[in-house]
């Protein structure tokens, strides 16, 4: 049976914090923790931090600015972290409120109302709280009737959770799939850290999967291939769990996302390659048949590499689109990000691979043809 993507959506924070501005505070908390410390860091007990700068975030990374759900705290030296209410009973979570947006607008791309979707699928690298699954509640929100789960793979979340939709039409327990990727990422990156204070954004999207036969939809994608592989690595981890309490050792950085960013690079890059290119030969496909590839956003670099090794040359922008500049590492939600954006101008039959890779390490390659 073939299974369309037969709409996307995506949810933007409106809050936007260019490098200038996380560096500026950075560089203050940097000031003051140097001030602070100034007689250990001069007997060498203590070691002075060093300044962020936006021209080392801009040409090791290519992000430019990022969205964010709440902003003042993470800018405040004093704070620098998102400050928000707990979730209570009564209120709908972050999470869920951002799905809602990104699903309303895949739904109608599709032309799908609420009494089509049978499953819901919330896959993010974060779930804000264990259960009940948020999946559940949205699907209260949105009226939706059938079943739901809450999923995660990383950054391979949204790729992996779109080979669960596909497998759950042609099995046959869901006719629609309404699937979230809400990477509500940044009250897990360490702001005071040097090394990754750039890397995240907060944004969601969603896609409805469903069979070939029911799509009505002007701009669907077949999903003709689709590879997934996993590789453990301890280069990009996060430590927090439900046992954080119990531990002897309590670590005041448990919580955050922690890598060796020039492992991942290398050890990543061959994987992903191999995936693309051994799903490419099962579809007996070669570069000249790839009119675009929506990759990963992470790093401007690693996709740089990442689509010369596969096409064999360098490509045109509007080839493989990048969006980590304004919208930074999305996580799962990159590559939907840029489908979502750049799906437009390809003919029926053309075909595009859509391909993320992350922490796991888990690399997800969607082959997609348009109807
Ligand atoms: N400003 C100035 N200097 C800096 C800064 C900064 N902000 N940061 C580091 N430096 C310094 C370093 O200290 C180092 O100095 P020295 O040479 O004296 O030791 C120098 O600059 C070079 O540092 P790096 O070697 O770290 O620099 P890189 O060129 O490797 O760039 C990157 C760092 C950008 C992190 C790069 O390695 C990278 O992007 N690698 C790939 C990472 C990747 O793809 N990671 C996957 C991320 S995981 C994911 O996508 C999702 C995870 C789950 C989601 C979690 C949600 C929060």
């Amino acid at each position: 049976k073939n299974v369309v993507i037969s709409g996307s959506g995506l949810f933007t924070p409106t809050s936007i914090i260019t490098n200038d501005e996380l560096v500026a505070s950075f560089n203050q908390y940097v000031d003051e923790f140097n001030a602070q410390h100034a007689s250990d860091i001069a007997n060498g007990t203590v070691e002075a931090l060093g300044h962020s700068s936006t021209e080392f975030i801009e040409k090791a990374s290519g992000i430019k600015s990022r969205h964010v759900l709440y902003k003042d705290g993470i800018l405040d030296p004093k704070v620098m972290h998102p400050v928000f209410s707990r979730p209570t009973e009564e209120a709908v979570p972050e999470m869920v409120e951002m799905a809602l947006v990104a699903a309303k607008e895949a739904m109608q791309q599709a032309n799908k109302t609420a009494a089509d979707i049978d499953l819901i699928i919330c896959a993010a690298s974060n779930m804000q709280r264990s259960y009940p699954a948020l999946s559940i509640e949205l699907q209260q929100q949105l009226g939706t009737a059938g079943y739901a789960f809450d999923m995660n793979v990383a950054c391979s979340s949204a790729t992996f959770a779109i080979s669960n939709a596909v497998n759950a039409v042609r099995g046959g327990t869901a006719k629609v799939v309404l699937v979230v990727n809400p990477e509500f990422a940044s009250p897990q990156v360490n702001y005071r850290s040097r090394d990754s204070h750039f890397i995240f954004g907060d944004v969601c999207t969603a896609t409805i999967i469903e069979a070939e036969e029911n799509c009505t939809s002007n701009n669907a994608f077949r999903i003709k291939g689709m590879r997934l592989k996993t590789q453990f690595s301890n280069n990009i981890r996060c430590e927090v769990g439900y046992t954080e309490h119990c531990f002897t050792e309590p670590d005041p950085l448990m919580p955050f996302f922690k890598q060796q960013g020039r492992k991942v690079f290398k050890e990543l890059l061959p994987l992903v390659a191999g995936v693309i290119q051994e799903e490419m030969a099962e579809q007996q496909l070669s570069a000249s048949d790839l009119k675009r590839l929506w990759l990963h956003q992470a790093n401007i670099n690693m996709n740089v590499f990442a689509v010369k090794k596969i096409l064999g040359r360098e490509p045109e922008p509007e080839e493989a689109p990048l969006v980590l500049d304004t919208y930074a590492n999305t996580a799962s939600a990159g590559s939907i990000i840029a489908f979502h954006k750049y799906k437009q101008g390809l003919q029926a039959g053309d075909h595009g691979i859509l391909c993320s890779f992350g922490a796991g390490y888990s690399v997800g390659c969607l082959v997609l043809q348009k109807c």
